[in-house]
């Protein structure tokens, strides 16, 4: 299989964290984003949402959207399993892993950062304020949300990781980037403390990719 990725995206660190935990090693393509590789031709042809990761599989499919590409993953190599035992417990990691990902990481994408700025005008100042309001946000309904929460465990959901971990530490790592204080969030700091001591979430970081600058 080969995964479409850039050091830089959080959508895309989540898949290298799902792999490394499935143990699975793909090919890799790297596309540019800052040189918006990701609105060539032959990348729109694949995607035409021109947006990364994607995973073309060994079986021909090319798949899209880090959160289906993690449950693809899951199904397809089972062990370990990346969503709890019963539905209910399914229900809550893939509403931390939505919170993250829905409500919180879109609004701060580069095209969505690009229009405010090279369209509506913002400055620089402005579009940083943007950005860590919406972090802010949403990262303060996540730690009231776990830290009252007894399902809370190590991790996001007991003491394994899965798909809420998966989004958690590259939305925080993205936080750390845009030098937002994340001292008002311990208890999702604690579980991304657990996080990083598992290979598989620090040779998924940004750092650790060969395209990285
Ligand atoms: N919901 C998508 C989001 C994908 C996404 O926004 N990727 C970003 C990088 S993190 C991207 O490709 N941005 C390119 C752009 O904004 O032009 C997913 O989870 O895969």
């Amino acid at each position: 299989m080969k995964l479409y990725d850039y050091f830089r995206s959080s959508a895309a660190y989540r898949v290298r964290i799902a792999l490394n935990l499935k143990g699975v090693v793909p090919e890799r393509e790297f596309v540019h984003l800052r040189r918006n590789a990701q609105r060539s031709d032959d990348y729109l042809a694949l995607n035409p949402q021109g947006l990364v990761p994607m995973l073309a599989t060994d079986g021909g499919a090319v798949l899209t959207q880090s959160l289906a590409i993690v449950e693809y993953l899951d199904e397809a190599y089972p062990a370990p399993p990346l969503l709890p035992a019963t539905p209910a417990e399914r229900a809550r990691v893939r509403g931390i892993a939505l919170e993250i990902a829905c409500d919180i990481h879109p609004l701060n994408n580069l095209r969505v950062l690009q229009y405010l700025k090279n369209t509506l005008g913002v400055s620089e100042e402005q579009k940083d304020a943007w950005y860590k309001y919406w972090i802010d946000v949403g990262l303060e309904a996540l730690e009231t949300r776990l830290a009252r929460d007894p399902a809370t465990g190590r991790f996001c959901h007991g003491d394994a990781p899965t798909l809420a971990d998966i989004c958690l530490v590259p939305q925080l790592a993205n936080a750390r980037r845009m030098n937002i204080d994340v001292g008002p969030y311990p208890t999702l700091t604690r579980i991304e403390a657990a996080a990083i001591s598992l290979p598989a979430f620090v040779d998924a970081a940004p750092s650790k990719q060969p395209d990285a600058e």
